[in-house]
């Protein structure tokens, strides 16, 4: 703009873009005024597949539809609402999160992890993150599930791009040598010793991979294929929660498995697995 002078010491925030972590604390004051609880201590992600087990999890105390809260992107996806239930799991105080937005659907790095940042700043030290992905190793089965030990982020995105972090909030150069907390992963294989653990690889969807992408992905060390859950545990680590992710292995990879890929099997897969599921993050968090 011809004579406007942008001071050369400022990173440009784009006018109307609202700063993420300002309204990550105001969505994280309205939680706590909607649900009339002051602190989660936990919050667990349902992702697709995994909707089915929030009955399961324990006792639902308040429900606050998503839309009604700052800076919630819409879902545009089956198998998402849009809602937020304050639960009560194993004796603590858990913040259960429907209605996880994707960079598929056009939603930008910071709106992916909104959620995740008002649920930490709504106290949660402990972040769960569940998903459905697709799995490459040929004994995988759909319904098993298997712990995230690390993840390979190929969305070529990170939810710390752009200005830095406001003051009172870590640098965004953020450690991710323990992404996904031992601990947290030693707690779930104590409730089930047979749980696989593997390394998901996020894609920016929404298209499944091709099976030279598959292939790819086997070569770099990656075993399950999804669409969602890097950034939040980025998100989240940044701001110092502990992150246990769990993936519904719903589908093989392209090339794994010769039956073609939809959206149904995922859903068909997670609500056959739901008490199964529920019992172990249950278990988890009973034990925290
Ligand atoms: I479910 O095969 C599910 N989600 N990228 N690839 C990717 N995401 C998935 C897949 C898959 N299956």
């Amino acid at each position: 703009m011809i004579g406007h002078e942008t001071p050369a010491q400022d990173c440009h925030v784009p006018e109307g873009t609202p700063e993420p972590y300002a309204l990550a604390g105001q969505a994280a004051a309205a939680i706590a005024r909607r649900t009339g609880v002051e602190r989660h201590d936990v919050a667990v992600v349902l992702g697709s597949g995994w909707q089915d087990a929030v009955a399961e999890l324990g006792e639902t105390r308040a429900e606050v539809r998503t839309d009604e809260l700052p800076g919630f992107a819409a879902p545009t996806v089956a198998g998402h609402h849009g809602r937020l239930r304050s639960m009560e799991v194993a004796g603590v105080a858990t913040l259960v999160i429907s209605g996880r937005v994707h960079l598929y659907e056009g939603h930008t790095p910071a709106q992916v992890v909104h959620p995740v940042r008002s649920a930490v700043l709504s106290g949660a030290r402990t972040v769960v993150l569940t998903n459905a992905a697709g799995g490459l190793d040929r004994a995988m089965r759909p319904g098993q599930a298997v712990l995230v030990r690390d993840h390979l982020n190929l969305t070529g995105r990170s939810p710390l791009g752009g200005p830095p972090p406001p003051p009172g909030f870590a640098p965004r150069f953020v450690d991710l040598t323990d992404c996904y907390s031992a601990r947290l992963r030693a707690l779930a294989r104590a409730a089930d010793p047979t749980l696989a653990e593997g390394v998901y690889a996020a894609f920016p969807g929404p298209h499944y991979e091709t099976p030279a992408e598959i292939e790819m992905v086997r070569r770099i060390g990656g075993s399950l294929v999804g669409m969602s859950t890097a950034l939040e545990a980025i998100a989240a680590r940044h701001l110092g929660a502990e992150v246990l992710a769990i993936s519904l292995v719903t589908n093989l990879a392209a090339g794994v498995s010769a039956e073609p890929l939809d959206h149904e099997e995922v859903l068909a897969a997670g609500a056959a697995a739901a008490p199964r599921l529920a019992r172990l993050v249950r278990a988890v968090i009973g034990t925290l």
